[in-house]
């Protein structure tokens, strides 16, 4: 799927420029509408209505969509307010050993994307990696693909252990949390996520490196 990198600026700046009036709006009858939240799922109520290859596990006490390796799961929202942009946060766990942006044709890259309507709006690599002067697998994220970040950038939480091949060593499940936003003013919306993992050396590739999500919501906004 083509990846358009000006669509993606087009949208940081323009929600850049959403906050700063949304901001201004809290006190003044500026004439602009606040966020609308549409949808908004945990899984702690185990609803997975609008789902495509949708399936639920436990995980530190939390219910979590997956876990998935080299898949897609897709949400359709529908019934959406009028609207011209929709804004879409998800909570990504990522689990055991992702080793970020490094192609030497066996481990790497590790890639996850994220599609809106059928449109590729942020795609990135992730690296659960070990970082001393002598050994960094780096990741792209919260940048899109290729950055040099340290593994781990941005996340809001490191100190799980893995799911699998790391499950008794802590630290080998981070969570990030991120939103993008798009142009879009039709009734519903699709969202799918996936990932492009490689780890060809190993016999179970799904133990060695896996993503679940902890809550996906949606925001409607109208910007004028
Ligand atoms: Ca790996
Ligand atoms: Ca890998």
């Amino acid at each position: 799927m083509p990846f358009k990198p000006s669509r993606v600026i087009f949208s940081l700046s323009l929600f850049l420029a959403t906050v700063a009036s949304l901001s201004s709006c809290q006190d003044t009858a500026c004439g602009c509408d606040p966020e609308t939240l549409v949808y908004s799922n945990d899984f702690s109520k185990l609803n997975l209505e609008n789902f495509e290859n949708g399936r639920l596990f436990v995980f530190q006490r939390d219910t979590l969509l997956g876990n998935y390796h080299n898949e897609e799961v897709s949400v359709t929202v529908p019934n959406l307010p009028s609207h011209n942009i929709v804004k879409v946060t998800v909570e990504l766990w990522t689990h055991d050993s992702w080793d970020g942006n490094p192609d030497e044709g066996i481990s790497g890259p590790d890639f996850w994307y994220m599609v809106l309507d059928g449109q590729e709006v942020f795609r990135t690599t992730f690296s659960n990696s070990p970082c001393v002067s002598t050994f960094c697998l780096r990741q792209s994220y919260p940048d899109i693909f290729f950055r040099q970040n340290d593994p781990k950038t941005g996340a809001i939480r490191t100190n799980l252990p893995g799911l699998c091949l790391f499950s008794a060593t802590p630290n080998y499940t981070t969570v990030y949390s991120f939103s993008k936003l798009i142009e879009h003013d039709t009734d519903s919306i699709k969202i799918t996520l996936g990932d492009e993992l490689r780890q060809t050396n190993s016999p179970n590739p799904k133990c060695d490196e896996s993503w679940s999500v902890g809550k996906i919501t949606v925001h409607t906004l109208t910007v004028l």
